[in-house]
């Protein structure tokens, strides 16, 4: 697929600014934001569009002002065969309007992708949001791939917060810019990565870094220890990205993956891809297919309620009507 083909927007301030630091790297790639922050992106890459919100955060008006913008959205992404949708959940924008968004941009006939970004440990009150704006996401997106930040701050936990972002949003800009990238010898097809998404819509990402002499052994325990935190389920299958020095062996990726299928449990494919950085470093980047995740748990009315939440029609009722939205009948 040709790069120019691709279109990734990022939803809410943490979206907004991921999608800043991927537009670096991704030089050809259609880059937006969708957001009720007027601070301006670097680089002049990314295409801003402001959410009139002001200070009513309701989760109806966000809706209502999303559903208006994404009409933006998908004049802007017309003719892209594929977006990618990155939003932090938790908070209002994030969770209330990205699923409306792909929503819209699935309706152009594009094929979209979310890159779910879920909250910290510590951000108890954003935890059901967030799972109710992740079973959206899964439901109206082709595939769903999740972050947790906490997998994160166990890395730095004497990190600043804001510095934390910083750097969090730094790997989570690297390994979407990995993926993604076009041109890379070794490394996976996008196609693999759209495929393998949207077979399974719980697709876990755990990352491990390592230096020195073991460091494939190292880096495949972390992935291992970092998945086992995020889902207490087997894997059936992953896409693995090692990432780092230019004279790492095929006996290191092979003890990588040899180490994965081997305390995951994982019988199915694992596909690899290797990505040079010059740097005397690994890091590998596991994108796991699993059963189960932690986030299933936030929310606990999902098994109760089967699907009938009051809140979970992602369009709060409005419909399209030719290009206008006339019917706004329903705002909580
Ligand atoms: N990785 C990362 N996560 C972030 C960042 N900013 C916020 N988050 C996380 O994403 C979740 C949603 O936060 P925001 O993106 O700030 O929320 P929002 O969608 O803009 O919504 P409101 O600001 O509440 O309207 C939070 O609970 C944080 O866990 C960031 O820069 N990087
Ligand atoms: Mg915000």
């Amino acid at each position: 697929m040709d790069q120019t083909n691709l279109g990734i927007i990022g939803v809410g301030t943490a979206g907004k600014r991921i999608v800043e630091k991927v537009s670096f790297s991704l030089s050809d790639a259609l880059c937006l934001s969708l957001d009720d922050s007027e601070w301006r992106t670097l680089g002049g890459r990314v295409k801003e569009i402001v959410l009139p919100i002001g200070l009513d955060k309701s989760p109806g008006k966000v809706k209502r002002e999303a559903w208006i913008c994404s009409k933006e959205v998908a004049s802007l992404f017309r003719g892209m065969n594929t977006a990618v949708v990155i939003s932090g959940l938790g908070g209002a924008v994030g969770s209330e309007a990205t699923p409306i968004v792909a929503q819209r941009l699935r309706e152009e006939g594009i094929k979209v992708f979310g890159v779910a970004i879920m909250p910290f440990k510590f951000e108890k009150s954003r935890h059901f949001k967030a799972a109710v704006g992740l079973k959206k996401m899964k439901i109206v997106c082709d595939g769903v791939i999740i972050l947790d930040n906490e997998s994160f701050i166990e890395k730095a936990p004497q990190t600043p917060l804001l510095k934390a972002y910083e750097m969090e949003n730094d790997w989570i800009s690297k390994f979407v810019s990995t993926l993604l990238k076009p041109d890379s010898r070794f490394g996976l097809e996008r196609g693999d990565l759209y495929s393998f998404a949207s077979l399974n819509k719980n697709n876990i990402v755990a990352v491990g870094y390592a230096e020195g002499s073991a460091m494939a052994e190292e880096a495949a325990t972390k992935i291992v220890s970092s998945l086992r935190k995020q889902t207490g389920a087997n894997v059936s299958s992953a896409l693995v990205c090692v990432v780092g020095w230019n004279e790492i062996s095929v006996g290191d990726v092979s003890t990588i993956v040899s180490v994965f299928r081997g305390t995951t449990l994982c019988e199915g494919d694992v596909r690899t891809g290797y990505y040079s950085n010059g740097q005397r470093n690994l890091t590998v980047y596991a994108v796991a297919s699993v059963e189960k995740t932690k986030f299933d748990e936030w929310d606990p009315l999902s098994s109760i309620l089967g699907g009938k939440e009051l809140d979970f029609d992602i369009f709060c009722d409005m419909k399209l009507d030719g290009l206008d939205c006339v019917k706004l009948c329903k705002v909580d």
